[in-house]
C-alpha cells in the first residue's frame, strides 16, 4: 500500500497486477531519469557561456548503440512474458468453488447465486474461495470492474463472458461499470461484500430463496418445450443433455468442441451454427424468445446435469 493513489489489493489477482504495475513503473522511471538526466547534463555542460571543447565530435560508438538497443529489448521482453503469463492466468479460470451468474443491463447489475438467491448491485462472496462469474448483457456493452481486485471484464450482448477472482480480505469493495452505457452509466455502481464463509452461508440462508437456480432452470426447460425433444420419453431424435457440460462434442462438420457455457448458450440461441454429429438440424432457435436471465437459469440446469463438468 505504499502507492497512496490506489486501493489496497484484496484478491490474489490484485497482488499479481500490483507487482506487474510496479515493475513497469520502475522501468519507466529509470528510462525517464536517464533521458532527462542526460538532457540536463548536456544543457549545463554545453551552455553558451562554457568553454568546453566542441571541436572534436566523438566517433560513432557501436558499444552504446548495441547496448541501449539490447537493454531496452530485454527489458520489454521481460515485461511482455511476465504480462502475457499473468493475462493467460487471469483469463483461464481454475476449478471454481462457487459459480455466480451476472446480467448487466441499463443500468444495474443483477446477480444470481446457485441457490436461487438474487441481488441487485451487490455481490456477496465468501473470503478465500475461487469465485467464477458467468456474465451476460441484456442490452449494450457494460464492463464489470472491481478496483480492489484489479479485475475488469467487458460484458458484451449476444455472448457469455466469464471471469474469476479469489478474495483474500473480508470487507466491502466498490463495483463499477466502466463502459459508457447510457445516461445513467455513472450510477451503475454497486458493492462487493466479502464475508467469512460462515457469514456468507448465514447470509445465503436468510435470503428466503425457495428454489435453486438449477430448479428454476428445469422449470423453464419444461415451459419452453425443451424437454419435449430432450426429455427421456421424447420421440424426437435429440441428444441427451445429461453429462453434456464440460464434455467434448463431435459436430457434423467433423470438428470437436468443448461444451462450455458459450457452447450451450449458442446451442440454444443459434442452434444452426453448431449441429451435433448424427442429428438433424431440427432444433428451433430461441433467440429473442428467452431473456438473458432465463438463458442463464437453463444453463445452470444443464450444468447441474454434470456436476463435475466445471473442469479447467
Ligand atoms: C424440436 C426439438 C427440439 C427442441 C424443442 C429443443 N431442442 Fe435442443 N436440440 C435438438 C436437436 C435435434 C439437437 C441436435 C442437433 C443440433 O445440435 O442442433 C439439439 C441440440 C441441443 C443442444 C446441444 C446438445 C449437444 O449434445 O451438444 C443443447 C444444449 C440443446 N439442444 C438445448 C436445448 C434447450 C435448452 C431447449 C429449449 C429452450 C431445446 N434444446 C429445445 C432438438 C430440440
Ligand atoms: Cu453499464
Amino acid at each position: 500500500m505504499w502507492i497512496p493513489l490506489w486501493p489496497a489489493s484484496s484478491a490474489i489477482s490484485g497482488n499479481v497486477i500490483n507487482a506487474l504495475f510496479t515493475a513497469e513503473l520502475v522501468v519507466c522511471v529509470l528510462i525517464l531519469a536517464l533521458v532527462f538526466g542526460l538532457i540536463w547534463v548536456f544543457c549545463i555542460r554545453y551552455r553558451h557561456s562554457t568553454t568546453v571543447d566542441r571541436g572534436h565530435p566523438s566517433q560513432r560508438s557501436w558499444v552504446f548503440e548495441i547496448g541501449w538497443t539490447s537493454a531496452t529489448l530485454v527489458a520489454f521482453l521481460v515485461l511482455f512474458v511476465w504480462g502475457a503469463n499473468a493475462y493467460v492466468w487471469l483469463y483461464e479460470p481454475p476449478r471454481a468453488d462457487l459459480e455466480l451468474y451476472v446480467v448487466g443491463k441499463q443500468w444495474m447489475w443483477e446477480i444470481e447465486h446457485p441457490g436461487g438467491q438474487r441481488e441487485i448491485n451487490a455481490l456477496h462472496v465468501p473470503n478465500g474461495k475461487i469465485v467464477r462469474l458467468v456474465m451476460a448483457s441484456q442490452d449494450v456493452i457494460h464492463s464489470f470492474f472491481i478496483p480492489a481486485f484489479r479485475m475488469k471484464h467487458d460484458v458484451v450482448p449476444g455472448q457469455l463472458e466469464t471471469m474469476w477472482f479469489q478474495p483474500t480480505q473480508t470487507g466491502t469493495y466498490r463495483l463499477e461499470c466502466t463502459e459508457f452505457c447510457g445516461t445513467e452509466h455513472a450510477h451503475m455502481t454497486g458493492e462487493v461484500i466479502v464475508m467469512t464463509p460462515a457469514a456468507y452461508a448465514e447470509w445465503l440462508s436468510n435470503q428466503g430463496a425457495d428454489k435453486t437456480l438449477a430448479a428454476q432452470g428445469e422449470q423453464l426447460f419444461r415451459n419452453y418445450g425443451c424437454s419435449g425433444c430432450h426429455g427421456v420419453n421424447s420421440t424426437v431424435h435429440a441428444p441427451s443433455l445429461v453429462g453434456l457440460y464440460g464434455s467434448l462434442v463431435h459436430l457434423n462438420d467433423g470438428t470437436t468442441v468443448r461444451a462450455d457455457e458459450r457452447y450451450i448458450r449458442d446451442s440454444i440461441l443459434l442452434p444452426r451454427s453448431q449441429v451435433v454429429a448424427g442429428f438433424a438440424p431440427v432444433m428451433p432457435s430461441f433467440s429473442g424468445q428467452i431473456s438473458e436471465a432465463d438463458t442463464l437459469k437453463i444453463l445452470a440446469y444443464i450444468q447441474s446435469l454434470n456436476p463435475s463438468g466445471n473442469a479447467p
